[in-house]
């Protein structure tokens, strides 16, 4: 099937794009649009032309799986001009979202149709390059500098509304008629003398402030902190109004080049396939259809429970969700309408949006509600006692087909099957906190459970929005797996004379939101502690008994104001002293360098040890873990990724110097000079 065909109608030159499953522009495409273009030029009968597409989108851009290889001619950029320098106006119809190359394409056109549900944007910063194909300094153009520098360095596309009151759009039509309008409105300009052309705009580039760009920094330099990319995006719109067309052109084109072939594209480009890579499951039989969902059961109406019922009432869902007493319901639910109403007010949900959410959340004391629930999900406390009571009354209560998940974040889910009629029945969801913002979920695949219900948590994950990784059953898992590693560490460096200030702030250098102290706070010391059973053995055990149990209740391994800023304490200090004193560890100032190595290598073997245990498919669906559940910088591909970038031989060094344990597929790895992403 090609990929490009042309159609007559009348005067009007029609080619249409059909290259699923996002139109992407290949090589194939671009030579194929490029002759087409070619032979609308060369026809005196054809006066105008529509370029459209098939599919449910216009475009998602180049195709990024080429990235890396030789540039083939025609390029993006080559192709645009073309379209551009046609001596007939070009009317482009975008059926859907329009993104980098695709967004580009239509800036080369003269005129731009869309449909309500087109989106346009340039994302190209997300995957750390800059748009390569005239976006720079087309948009500025067309648009203006202060609406064109969000667009480029967020990467975040705007709606259709948005595009026509700033001129990216000439105007909104019905789906169902994008194309014969797109054909009408070309038929409508050809009798003009004069169509706009973006590249030669400079009324636009001329009317910004030109504090505009440090100011805009400025605004985002927390954001922006640590990455290439968007401060090459902004020096190439600044160079839009300050060159010719030409000269901006050629900068753009150095700084792609720059970008593209860079650590920090390499790693967001892996992130992104990689994303989409943990959505698969191999050896699932093909045919493995999903089980329908409609109604879903939520036990616990906790912190973890809340916030897991709101990504199920958030994409239409029916939500029964039980507590043992009314007053925990209460909360429970009070704690979902915040949640909804804080999302509100930063407008990300409107108020009926909220309503309708809300709108399919039952609640109930009574278990006995699940029994018309195709799937439910635990989120009780964290011992497997619970669990298993838990599980042994929904066996007697769920019906036949209905899936029952645990949110346990390290019990053995296999152990939990056991305690049911059914185990093939049997999922672990682990949710991780706040259930309702961060992307990630933990598929864990009990020894038992089948293809089925396995394809229908995947599926479920992408329908909530949930960047899906599937695990093998071990303590931990995945993600909590080479967090213990990371945590061990860090309370060893405690004895040998590193501060707890110190060594988070090694790990917020590297790119983290926060460093694993700053994490106990914030989570709660308290976790798993037992105020009957509390022996003053450790540090955190001492913190826990003198009430520093973390953020909520103002102080735990920092001290918090009343902003939660926090400030180191003398008195953890004292403690920890007096701990390492009775460790007999010499006490000595430790580099940050042998503190990120001591944090970051043991997760780096851990992830290797969970690959030659078959826990996790890939070394990439490790990455998607640590980005989308902790945080982990992108713009270093995740744990797998960035060893391989740093090489594992330096890796396994690492591990020697410090006296740590080296698996023994790093250890092939390295001697081979192998990469775990291939
Ligand atoms: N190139 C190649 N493959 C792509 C692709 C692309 N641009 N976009 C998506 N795919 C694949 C994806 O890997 C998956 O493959 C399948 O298509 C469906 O994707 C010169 C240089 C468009 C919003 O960054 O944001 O233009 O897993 O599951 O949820 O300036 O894909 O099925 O084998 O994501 O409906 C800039 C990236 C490129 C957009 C659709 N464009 N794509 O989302 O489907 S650089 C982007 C997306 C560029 C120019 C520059 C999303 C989407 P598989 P999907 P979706």
């Amino acid at each position: 099937m090609s990929k490009i065909t042309t159609q007559r109608e009348g005067e009007v030159f029609v080619i249409t794009l059909n290259n699923p499953p996002v139109n992407a522009f290949s090589t194939e495409v671009r030579n194929a649009m490029a002759a087409a273009v070619e032979e609308a030029a060369g026809d005196d009968s054809v006066k105008a032309v529509v370029i459209r597409a098939e599919g449910r989108m216009f475009s998602g851009g180049a195709d990024i799986t080429e990235f890396g290889k030789q540039p083939v001619h025609p390029t993006l950029p080559e192709l645009i001009d073309s379209i551009e320098d046609l001596a007939k106006p070009v009317v482009v119809a975008l059926n859907g979202t329009a993104l980098g190359g695709g967004c580009e394409i239509a800036l080369g056109c003269n005129y731009r149709i869309g449909i309500p549900a087109t989106k346009i944007g340039l994302p190209e910063v997300k995957i750390g390059i800059l748009p390569g194909a005239g976006g720079t300094q087309r948009l500025p153009r067309v648009v203006g500098v202060e609406e064109a520098l969000p667009i480029i360095v967020t990467g975040n596309p705007i709606p259709a509304k948005k595009a026509e009151a700033i001129g990216l759009l000439d105007k909104i039509v019905a789906p169902e008629t994008l194309r014969d309008e797109a054909i009408a409105f070309a038929r409508e300009v050809a009798a003009r003398s004069e169509h706009p052309v973006s590249s030669q705009r400079t009324d636009r580039i001329h009317d910004h402030d030109a504090g505009v760009f440090d100011a805009f920094r400025q605004k985002h330099a927390r954001r922006l902190k640590g990455l290439e990319a968007p401060a090459k995006c902004i020096e190439a719109v600044e160079l839009s109004t300050r060159l010719p067309y030409e000269e901006g052109i050629a900068k753009e084109r150095e700084f792609f080049m720059e970008l593209v072939m860079g650590d920090q594209s390499k790693a967001l480009r892996h992130v992104f396939f990689a994303e989409r890579q943990a959505g698969k499951i191999d050896g699932m039989p093909k045919d493995t259809a999903p089980l329908p969902i409609r109604k879903v059961g939520i036990i616990g109406a906790g912190t973890m429970g809340g916030g897991i019922a709101m990504n199920f009432l958030s994409a239409g869902y029916d939500v029964t969700m039980v507590e043992r007493e009314q007053e925990a319901l209460d909360r429970g639910v009070g704690i979902i309408r915040k949640n909804y109403d804080a999302t509100a007010r930063k407008g990300r949900m409107s108020a009926e949006q909220v309503e309708a959410a809300l709108g399919h959340l039952t609640t109930s004391l009574d278990y006995q509600d699940f029994a018309d629930c195709d799937l439910v999900i635990e989120a009780v406390f964290e011992l497997m006692a619970i669990k298993k009571d838990v599980f042994g009354k929904l066996d007697t209560i769920c019906k036949p087909d209905a899936i029952m998940a645990s949110n346990t974040s390290y019990l053995d889910v296999n152990e939990i099957a056991a305690c049911t009629s059914r185990p093939e029945q049997v999922v672990g969801l682990h949710f991780f906190s706040p259930a309702n913002i961060m992307r990630l979920l933990e598929v864990v695949r009990g020894d038992k459970t089948s293809a089925a219900v396995m394809a229908t948590a995947m599926d479920l994950a992408k329908k909530i929005g949930k960047v899906a990784v599937v695990s093998g059953v071990c303590h931990g898992f995945i993600g909590n797996r080479m967090l213990a590693k990371r945590q061990e560490q860090a309370s060893d460096l405690l004895m040998e004379g590193a501060r707890p200030a110190q060594v988070d702030k090694v790990l917020t250098d590297f790119g983290f939101p926060m460093g694993p102290f700053q994490m106990s706070d914030l989570a709660g010391l308290d976790i798993g502690w037992d105020p009957e059973k509390t022996s003053s053995s450790t540090v955190r055990e001492v913190l826990c008994e003198r009430g520093r149990r973390g953020q909520k209740t103002g102080k735990g391994f920092y001290d918090y104001d009343e902003n939660r800023q926090r400030t180191p304490s003398d008195e953890v200090d004292a403690v920890i002293a007096e701990f390492a004193a009775k460790s007999g560890k010499e006490q000595r100032d430790i580099s940050d360098e042998e503190i990120r190595e001591r944090l970051l290598y043991p997760m780096v073997n851990e992830g290797a040890l969970i690959l030659e245990e078959g826990i996790a498919q890939r070394a990439s669906d490790i990455d998607t873990v640590w980005i989308n559940g902790y945080g982990w910088p992108p713009y270093t591909g995740g744990p797998m990724f960035w060893a391989d970038t740093i090489g594992l031989d330096t890796v396994l060094a690492g591990l020697e110097k410090h006296g740590m344990e080296a698996s023994q597929l790093l250890r092939d790895k390295a001697a081979k000079g192998e990469r775990f992403n291939g």
